[in-house]
């Protein structure tokens, strides 16, 4: 009897193409194998690094007990029959730069890998995380033409989390007392709605002070800033990858829940054309509903604040694609 035989490789029946071995990439792909949800391929333009990230996590395999493959790639073809496609690909915000400083570089990265990923997956679910959100997932979308129900944008869940976290901290209660809910796009202009977040069932407004809340929005807003300063190299990617590997779970299990992902627009909100955070319920189908929430004016005035500057971003994106 051999005692040191091989534990088997069982391939789970679903695949996940991640585009970008970087941070947010290889820490996705960690959480989606050691979660044994699926298969991964990972995909980067830098020759070995998406090999040695899947070779480290295959290593590990035996240890975190879980049945999912992880191959690493610089060629697309491998990257065939995905399910869903995840794209991180693109530079990073160091000190300093807005998520709009990254447009331009971004939006040639993410309409290539969409293209490219699509021609081998036709029927995947696409998922974008790489900034400026909104307009890296419109682009996506524009460019590859398919159905706006498959693609969405990877940012509520993350901003909603965060404003969880600082909820919980305040009130020294577990996060998952806690429901948050952030709309707008994934920016300085995102939305958080504290009459729509609650504690157990109760509304924020009727247990914290005006002030208090104001001073958690704004962190949650500032959020990514402040792990940037943090960090002075990259930005976050451990909740990013978090909130992506939730948006996977769901699509994969069939289990829809309702919360934010940058969807496509037509009407809903009074918005057409665009992708924004907006409440939906994703399901195999990908965006399957978009829920409306009553808004006040003031609100209402935030979330057009925030479609403008993201359609005026699209408008800059797409001419630079044609340089
Ligand atoms: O809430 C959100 N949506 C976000 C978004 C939260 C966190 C991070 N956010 C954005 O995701 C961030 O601003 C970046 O635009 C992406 C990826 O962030 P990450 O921290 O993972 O960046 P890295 O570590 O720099 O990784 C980027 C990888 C790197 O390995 C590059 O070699 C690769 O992308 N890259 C490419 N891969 C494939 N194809 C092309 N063309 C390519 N260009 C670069």
């Amino acid at each position: 009897m051999n005692f040191y035989s091989h534990t088997p490789i069982i391939c789970k029946s679903s695949q996940v193409t991640i585009i970008g071995a970087g941070k947010v990439g290889s820490t996705l792909a960690q959480r989606l194998a050691e979660k044994d949800l699926t298969d991964v391929v990972l995909f980067d333009i830098v020759e070995g690094l998406p090999q040695g990230i899947a070779l480290d996590l295959m290593e590990a395999q035996g240890l975190e007990l879980h049945n999912c493959k992880v191959k690493g790639t610089n060629d697309y073809a491998d990257t065939v029959g995905s399910n869903i496609i995840i794209i991180t690909a693109g530079i990073a915000r160091k000190p300093g730069m807005t998520r709009d400083d990254l447009l331009k570089t971004n939006a040639k990265i993410v309409t290539h890998a969409a293209q490219k990923a699509l021609e081998y997956s036709p029927n995947a679910i696409l998922i974008v995380i790489t900034n400026p959100l909104d307009v890296m997932t419109y682009l996506a979308w524009k460019t590859t033409g398919i159905d706006s129900r498959r693609v969405m944008g990877m940012a509520g869940v993350l901003d909603s989390a965060r404003l969880q976290t600082f909820i919980a901290m305040e009130l020294n209660l577990p996060p998952s007392d806690i429901h948050t809910m952030v709309l707008g796009g994934h920016g300085d202009l995102m939305l958080p709605l504290p009459r729509y977040c609650t504690v157990s069932g109760m509304p924020i407004t009727e247990l914290m002070s005006e002030s208090t809340i104001e001073r958690l929005i704004e962190r949650t807003r500032q959020g990514g800033a402040e792990i940037v300063k943090l960090l002075k190299t990259g930005s976050a990617y451990f909740a990013p990858s978090s909130s992506a590997c939730l948006m996977v779970e769901m699509i994969l299990k069939q289990q829809p829940r309702l919360l934010t992902a940058a969807a496509y627009l037509q009407g809903e909100y009074g918005l057409n054309d665009l992708f924004l955070g907006v409440p939906c319920r994703l399901g195999c189908q990908g965006v399957e509903n978009v829920f409306e929430v009553n808004l006040t004016q003031a609100e209402k005035a935030t979330l057009n604040a925030s479609a403008q500057s993201v359609q005026e971003n699209i408008k800059i994106a797409l001419a630079s694609l044609k340089e």
